[in-house]
Formats: structure tokens, C-alpha cells, sequence
């Protein structure tokens, strides 16, 4: 007689409940992670509609840059992205090549100009190469839009010249990498063309600018996307 046989002789002295069968138990289980798998499910949903509104932004924000990054490449003559860069105007004269208002004569006209790299300003390179002279004005910008006159006089390249390269040395001590230039363009005749803007810093570097504004522009791009400038 083994012991399994002897436990099954004894007598019952208690009210014997039926174990659960292997069935109930399995749908028991099936009804835990039917449960579970319901709850998951609807998880997964949400995160999966959150991360589908993510990527739709974002594929509509990439798609809306570029766009802007299309029509900024798109060089017009005597647009804004004209005065971006080194000077790449070969002579004095009125060419595509450099930036002019969008009217000869109008009134104040300025450019916002920016640079990679903020610094103590030295002094900020001016290449003129049309009806020059108009220039009587120059503020530092910071990120907020508040402008900081820090030059305002005669142009020094003079009117009647043919271009010029005006040196501006600031009044005051200024850390900037965003510059306001303004023209007198009502009291200088005919388009005042801009070719480029250098900054140069305190530590001997070069910047020329790398992204601008303008009150107008004779070109079809009127302004520059940016972050901070309105
Ligand atoms: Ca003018």
C-alpha cells in the first residue's frame, strides 16, 4: 500500500470543495489578461494617438520651414539675402547682387543684421556700392527687439561717391551679435545699394552677417524667418 492509497482511505472529516477545474481556472486567467490586455490596449492607444499628433506637427512644421528655407534660398536681386555674406559685388554701380529698398527716395530705411556670435563690438564694416552715404544710424538689437543706439553722424563714405567700405567704430562699449543700420535714403538720392555687413569684434574676428531684415527690399523676399525678431 503506497501513501497515496492511504490518504484516499481515510475518512472525510470536512466539506470537501472541488478544486477549480482546469477549464475555469484557464478562463479565469484568460479573464486576467483579457482584463489586462483591454487596459494595455487602451494605453497603447492613447500613446499612439499622442505620438501620431507629435509627428503630424512636426512633419507640418518641417514641411512649413521648408518652405521658408526654399523661398529664402531663392536669391532675388536687390532682396534682403542679398546683403548676406561676403561682398560678392564686383564694382560700384546698381547691381542684383546688393540690397536695396524697395523705393529710391521714401524716408528712414534700415536692415537688421545678425551674426553667429555675439562680441564686444570693434567696429561694423559697411560695403556700400551704390549712391552711398546714407547711412547715419546704428543701434545694437538684443533678443527682445530693444535697440541700443550705439552710432549715430555723417556716413563716412561720402555722398557723390561711387561705393564705399564705412567704418563704424561704436561710442560705447557693446557686446552684440544683432545690428539696426539706418539711411537717411530721402536725403541721399536714388537707391542707397548695401552689399554686405561685417561685424568685426575686440578679439580680432570677422562675422559677416548670417541672417537680416529690412524696412523693405526692391527683391520679391520681404523678410526672413527668425525666432525672436518680430
Ligand atoms: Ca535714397
Amino acid at each position: 500500500m503506497n501513501a497515496r492509497q492511504t490518504h484516499s482511505d481515510e475518512p472525510s472529516t470536512s466539506i470537501d470543495v472541488a478544486p477549480p477545474s482546469r477549464s475555469s481556472r484557464t478562463t479565469g486567467w484568460m479573464s486576467l489578461i483579457r482584463k489586462f490586455r483591454i487596459r494595455f490596449r487602451l494605453m497603447d492607444m492613447l500613446w499612439l494617438a499622442l505620438v501620431s499628433a507629435l509627428l503630424i506637427l512636426w512633419y507640418k512644421d518641417h514641411q512649413s520651414l521648408a518652405n521658408q528655407i526654399a523661398s529664402v534660398n531663392t536669391r532675388s536681386n536687390w532682396s534682403i539675402q542679398q546683403v548676406l555674406g561676403q561682398p560678392d559685388t564686383p564694382r560700384a554701380g546698381d547691381f542684383g547682387t546688393a540690397w536695396a529698398s524697395s523705393l529710391q527716395d521714401s524716408g528712414v530705411e534700415w536692415l537688421v543684421v545678425e551674426f553667429p556670435r555675439s562680441v564686444d563690438v570693434a567696429k561694423i564694416q559697411i560695403e556700400e556700392t551704390y549712391n552711398p552715404g546714407a547711412v547715419n544710424r546704428v543701434c545694437s538689437v538684443d533678443f527682445t527687439g530693444r535697440e541700443t543706439e550705439i552710432w549715430s553722424g555723417k556716413d563716412p563714405t561720402a555722398v557723390g561717391s561711387s561705393r564705399g567700405s564705412s567704418m563704424i567704430v561704436p561710442s560705447q562699449t557693446i557686446n552684440s551679435r544683432r545690428l539696426k543700420i539706418y539711411l537717411d535714403s530721402a536725403n541721399v538720392l536714388g537707391w542707397n545699394e548695401i552689399d554686405a555687413i561685417a561685424l568685426h569684434g575686440t578679439d580680432g574676428s570677422i562675422q559677416w552677417a548670417t541672417d537680416a531684415w529690412a524696412s523693405s527690399s526692391f527683391g520679391s523676399n520681404q523678410r526672413l524667418p527668425s525666432l525672436f525678431w518680430p
